[in-house]
């Protein structure tokens, strides 16, 4: 049984012909929460760094759907480092977990599929808050 309160790496479908590949998510299966907004990131600078926060509420989906950037994300107790650059593959993110975004290749687009409508009240911008929240959880990483 696959334990979705944790980040983990998501395998998605991916249909391959002589026309190429093709991925998809669907709330509910492929995804594990109701899909309410996607954003991408992309023409990130060389050497720039995205995220930088926690959510209260939102979980999330990322996924290289071109080139490549790694993903730094902590539950206050460790780090864990993901690159991603598998437009089939997604890294799955639950609510309280910090995350940073670096190391982007030329190219490289974020897709954010997530899983609430956007409000600044759902981030966690302050680092020593977060500490401080995540020392009312469970390590999770
Ligand atoms: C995350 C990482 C991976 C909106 O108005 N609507 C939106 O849906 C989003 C995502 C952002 N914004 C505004 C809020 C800020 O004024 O766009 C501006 C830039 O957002 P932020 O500085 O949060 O961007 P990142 O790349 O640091 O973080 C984003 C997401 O906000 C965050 O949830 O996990 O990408």
């Amino acid at each position: 049984m696959t334990d979705f309160t944790k980040p983990q790496i998501i395998q998605l479908p991916k249909i391959h012909d002589l026309r190429g590949n093709l991925t998809f998510v669907q709330g509910g299966s492929t995804i594990p929460f109701e899909l309410k907004r996607a954003y991408w990131i992309y023409d990130v600078p060389a050497g720039e760094e995205r995220g930088g926060h926690s959510h209260h509420e939102m979980s999330q989906l990322l996924i290289a759907v071109g080139g490549s950037f790694d993903v730094n994300i902590s539950d206050g107790y460790s780090w864990r480092s993901f690159t991603l650059n598998r437009p089939f593959e997604g890294l799955f993110i639950p609510p309280g977990i910090w995350r940073t975004l670096d190391n982007f290749s030329s190219g490289a687009v974020c897709l954010s599929l997530v899983s609430n409508e956007f409000t600044e009240d759902d981030y966690v911008r302050d680092y020593e808050d977060f500490k401080r929240l995540s020392q009312l959880r469970e390590p999770i990483l």
